[in-house]
């Protein structure tokens, strides 16, 4: 910047009294000339200028102040929210009449955790800065730390963030779950932010300042969305990702997410659809900007890996299409439904938080395939398998979707027909990761949604499970507490006990369980009464 334009914005902003400012690109031609108040100058919307994780938006900020004062907070913040180039301040000095120079810039990740940097000059003339050779090497260090983060498979990369009203016991244990969600939906975490501010700002949630750091944190780590711990109303999430411009998620979009990613059967796709555009739907009134970002990746994702439809109008049309399939196939399950509990057999279904092991169960109990893995909401379609009993007795075994704490009540909706089958059972099992530190909050969530589904009255058995994971005096002292048995479902011999008493309270009956369809019993493990 030459010192005579310095000096006409510094003379031309004392004359009317207010601050001026132009915005100069990487040609030097200045694209926008801002007149703002005593305080400050309002920066237009920039988003159709470029921007990304790891590159500078190719504009220049030069504003005056009409005080002797370097960069404000609120010149470090536009900085960091629009990912300028440079914030450059030019204020006048009275002893010399010449004007100060200070100039901030954001830096890339380094070991001093340094979010941006300012250095001053006592003129203008005196800074002999090659501005656009500078910029360069600044975005070239961005991209390069990027680039070494990201040698392999390019995964979503996220900053999850926790604001709390509870204690830190609560706030450490939501975001550990939050981690897993996020892995089980195929996102990297790459660091995590908790907050437990004595008020919540009801338009950002941590507050215009704490936004800020967590965008310059974004920049310097190459994150590519944001993911809430809570559920963000509309505005909410409109206003954030206007702000950010970084994807913004929360946690029931991450749910919904997995859900999309895993849903198999007809059945499962179209209430998934329906779930995520019920979702959306509220939340389209926004600007187009913040929206588009929703529109790929996690969060934007249909099932099948198609893109979610995010025109309004078009949303309606496919939330009433889609509402009109499922009362379809709910006939069909109906009939199906209708002929199992006709035929008299009893129904014994698996229940409990979200990897519990309820399908390791169903496969141990019935000697099948069904699929199990390690990850947050395997399943999600309902499986039904016969379990023999002697003198030509038989169960029907059923496994379905896992709970969560506070499940998203969209999902629940569009659930509603999967999770009325439980119903129809005679048996619950409640099945619990005794080898989960959150176990106990975890047997609270699932009670907790068995009221709200009215199941409450269905005859239920506590099953601790991965009683080989825990320690052994823990899952004694559990089973006495809860009145539970404790099995492993890994291990069949582990079993006899569960077996039984789903015998008992099946057909009130008292046999000692000997033999399994498949195989034999043998007493082992720690043994609860
Ligand atoms: N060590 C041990 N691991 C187990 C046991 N039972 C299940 N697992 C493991 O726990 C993980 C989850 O098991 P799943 O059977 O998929 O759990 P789920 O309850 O069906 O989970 P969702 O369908 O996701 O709700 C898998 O990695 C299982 O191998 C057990 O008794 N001991
Ligand atoms: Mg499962």
């Amino acid at each position: 910047m030459s010192s005579e334009v310095a000096r006409s914005l510094i003379q031309i902003s004392s004359e009317i009294g207010r601050q001026v400012g132009i915005l100069v690109n990487r040609k030097g031609n200045v694209e926008y000339v801002i007149v703002g108040d005593q305080r400050g100058i309002l920066i237009p919307d920039l988003s159709r200028h470029r921007g990304g994780s790891t590159r500078l938006r190719g504009l220049r900020c030069i504003h005056t102040h009409l005080r002797h004062e370097g960069l404000t907070d609120d010149d470090v913040t536009d900085l960091a929210l629009l990912r300028l180039d440079l914030m450059a301040v030019l204020s006048p000095r009275a002893d010399s009449g010449s004007e100060k120079l200070d100039v901030g810039y954001l830096l890339p990740e380094n070991p001093e955790g340094q979010q941006y940097e300012i250095s001053s000059f006592p003129s203008s003339a005196r800074c002999k800065i090659d501005f656009l050779a500078f910029i360069q090497s600044l975005e070239d260090e961005f991209q390069r730390s990027q680039k070494s983060r990201n040698s392999g498979r390019r995964e979503e990369r996220a900053l999850l963030v926790g604001v709390y009203r509870w204690s830190r016991n609560y706030a450490d244990d939501s975001m550990e779950e939050l981690k897993d969600l996020a892995w089980s939906s195929g996102v990297t975490v790459v660091d995590t932010v908790i907050q437990r501010p004595h008020e919540i700002d009801s338009r950002f949630l941590v507050g215009r300042g704490k936004l800020k750091d967590l965008v310059i944190r974004c920049n310097q780590l190459g994150v590519d969305l944001i993911i809430f711990d809570r559920d963000l109303t509309p505005p909410q999430a409109a206003a954030i990702a206007e702000y950010v411009e970084i994807r913004v998620i929360d946690r029931t979009q991450l749910i919904l997410d997995i859900f999309a990613q895993r849903a198999k059967s007809r059945d499962g796709k179209v209430q998934v659809e329906l779930a995520q555009l019920r979702y959306l739907l509220p939340r389209l009134s926004g600007k187009t900007t913040a929206l588009s970002r929703l529109a790929g990746g996690i969060g934007g994702r249909g099932p099948g890996e198609t893109k979610l439809e995010i025109d309004r109008r078009r949303v309606r049309d496919r939330i009433h299409a889609l509402e009109k399939r499922l009362d379809l196939l709910s006939r069909a399950r109906n009939q199906r439904r209708a002929r199992r509990v006709g035929s008299g057999v009893p129904i014994v279904s698996i229940i409990g938080y979200t990897n519990a092991g309820k399908s390791t169960l169903l496969n141990s109990l019935t000697n099948s395939h069904v699929d199990v893995e390690n990850k947050l909401f395997a399943t999600l379609d309902t499986a039904t398998r016969r379990l023999r009993f002697p003198k030509e007795r038989d169960v029907v075994v059923t496994d379905t979707v896992g709970f969560i704490r506070d499940l998203p009540p969209d999902l629940v909706g569009a659930f509603r027909a999967t999770l009325d089958e439980l119903r129809d059972a005679d048996l619950l099992i409640h099945l619990v990761d005794i080898s989960n530190p959150r176990f106990e909050e975890q047997i609270k969530s699932v009670q907790k949604i068995l009221v709200d589904l009215d199941l409450m009255r269905i005859p239920r058995l506590l099953v601790f499970n991965k009683e080989d994971k825990a320690d052994l005096s823990l899952v004694n002292s559990m089973c006495k507490r809860f009145d539970g048995i404790s099995i492993s479902a890994i291990n069949r011999s582990t079993l006899h006990r569960l077996l039984a008493s789903i015998e008992k309270t099946v057909w009130n009956t008292d046999h000692e369980m000997s033999l399994l369809s498949g195989g034999v019993l043998r007493d082992s493990g720690p043994t609860c009464h």
